[in-house]
């Protein structure tokens, strides 16, 4: 697109990244991702190229889940008396909701909510679904619209009151046991997306009260931003029976006894985006990892000598890389081949190549990687090298994450220390596990608890709190 309203006045500078979040907002409108001046607060539009982005991501998710899931989709609008029936959901929501109370002049006899999560649309349509054993466990998802009315702090992609593309899960189990080992194949299924998008993250048991309402844990994702606070990107909730006993949700058992359903759901958003442009953006614009870039390679022809030559080289390279599945773009627009490696940096495309008549001569390209790796590719293995470079490019940009990840969680051993590492990272914290002990700390720490560690052992500490001895932590960060 260039037709924006930011082309109208000349480019800003996009801020360093240093200043994060100028440089995010900035970064979101230069390289079209979405435009946060749409009339409505914490309503978002997708540029064309971000929409790309998007496709690209979830259709990982899709990938990931459709093995044993099946997509749906359920009405965005939810009867209040449904929505009323969970008193924990209700409690946790309440505020949050926006609702529909007329239709046209006329109002409503039964006001209807805009969902901002879908178990109260879903469940009692579970009630008519499950019958038997048979049924289960029963897998779904659908990839909605949801409405949140935040009242904190609104950020595009980050906290939406629309959310357009909530990723939510729902699935039903005969037994608790098995809905527990559904909420580890969910993190699973996460690690493995945010794996494909090299993003590293922490995974956390929520402390009790910060679990979604109405769950009886919740897991969650998180990904440290690149100014040192922490974005929930992803969380899988076990629900036991508790929908389930509002819903009456039963299924007969094989020895023919009717029994309770136990539930989960997994949810991401959008987040999953913004996670993706901060950690891997830079100083000229959007990173992006090869599977998700819109443009993959952008040509960009070098008009010197026999420009018609130099373009039937380009145009043979483009159905070339075309047919090798390759998402390529030549670029003939009228721009010097500056602005135009400017513009296509800034778009976060892996690799450019530059085709000029000394490369010609030569029998060669200049391939450009994003990350600045610059090298000439004789044009008869261009194929092959491009694919190489694609799994390098992925590992370089995991590798770069991950250790700004690991520079920026520390263990401490105080209340003080906790409250510096807080201050630009995560603090990894002896924690006796009581809920005094955690509401006192993030008081006088004034960061929020996310929560013990999965899958890691500690050694044995003092509770920076109470003193006791304790092998758990928990982590603690300023959180968005
Ligand atoms: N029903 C469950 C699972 S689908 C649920 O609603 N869980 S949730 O409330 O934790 O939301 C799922 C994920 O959506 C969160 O982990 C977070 O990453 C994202 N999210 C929540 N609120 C917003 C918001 N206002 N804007 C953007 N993303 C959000
Ligand atoms: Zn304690």
């Amino acid at each position: 697109m260039t037709n924006s309203k930011t082309d109208s006045k000349a480019p800003n500078k996009l801020p360093t990244k240093e200043d994060y979040s100028e440089w995010y907002h900035e970064l979101l409108i230069q390289a079209e991702i979405v435009d946060n001046r749409y009339p409505v607060k914490g309503m978002c539009v997708w540029f064309p190229f971000g929409f790309a982005v998007r496709k690209n991501v979830y259709s990982i998710i899709r990938e990931l889940l459709d093995v044993d899931h099946q997509e749906t989709q359920f009405p965005l609008l939810i009867p209040e008396n449904e929505f009323m029936k969970e008193a924990q959901h209700i409690k946790g929501f309440e505020n949050e909701v926006y609702w529909v109370t007329s239709g046209g002049t006329a109002p409503l006899d039964v006001k209807l909510a805009l969902r901002p999560t879908s178990e109260t649309a879903i469940y009692p349509m579970f009630k008519l679904w499950i019958r038997s054993h048979a049924d289960l466990p029963l897998r779904i998802y659908q990839i909605v619209n949801t409405f949140r009315y935040e009242t904190k702090h609104t950020r595009p992609l980050i906290r939406l009151r629309e959310i357009t593309s909530f990723k939510e899960a729902h699935t039903a189990h005969a037994t608790w046991e098995e809905a527990a080992e559904q909420v580890e194949v969910a993190i699973e299924r996460y690690s493995e997306f945010y794996r494909r998008l090299a993003i590293p993250f922490l995974v956390s048991r929520r402390p009790v009260w910060d679990k979604f309402p109405g769950a009886d844990y919740t897991t969650a994702i998180d990904v440290i931003m690149p100014d040192g606070r922490t974005l929930q990107v992803g969380t899988a909730h076990h629900l036991g029976s508790t929908f389930a006993k509002t819903y009456e949700i039963t299924y007969e058992a094989e020895d023919g006894e009717q029994k309770l359903i136990s539930q989960t759901c997994y949810g991401i958003s959008e987040r999953c985006i913004a996670a993706l442009i901060s950690v891997h953006g830079d100083d000229k614009g959007l990173v992006l990892p090869w599977g998700v870039a819109p443009v993959q390679v952008v040509i960009v022809p070098i008009l010197l000598g026999d420009k018609e030559l130099v373009l039937e080289v380009c145009r043979s390279l483009q159905q070339k890389l075309r047919e090798a599945g390759i998402r390529v773009q030549l670029d003939t627009s009228d721009e010097r081949p500056g602005a135009k490696f400017y513009k296509w940096e800034m778009k976060g495309v892996p690799i450019r190549l530059e085709v000029g008549p000394r490369d010609i001569q030569k029998g060669v390209v200049t391939m450009a990687r994003r990350d600045g790796l610059k090298k000439a590719v004789p044009t008869e293995s261009l194929v092959e090298f491009l694919f190489g470079e694609a799994g390098d490019i992925q590992a370089a940009l995991y590798s770069r994450a991950e250790q700004f990840r690991d520079s920026r969680v520390m263990g401490v051993s105080s209340i003080e220390e906790a409250k510096a590492q807080t201050e630009g990272g995560v603090a990894l914290v002896p924690w006796c596990g009581s809920e005094e002990c955690g509401h006192q700390l993030e008081d006088k720490v004034d960061a929020n608890m996310l929560g013990e560690p999965q899958y890691v052992s500690f050694a044995e500490a003092a509770c920076v709190v109470c003193g006791k001895v304790t092998g758990k932590r928990t982590y603690m960060a300023r959180q968005y």
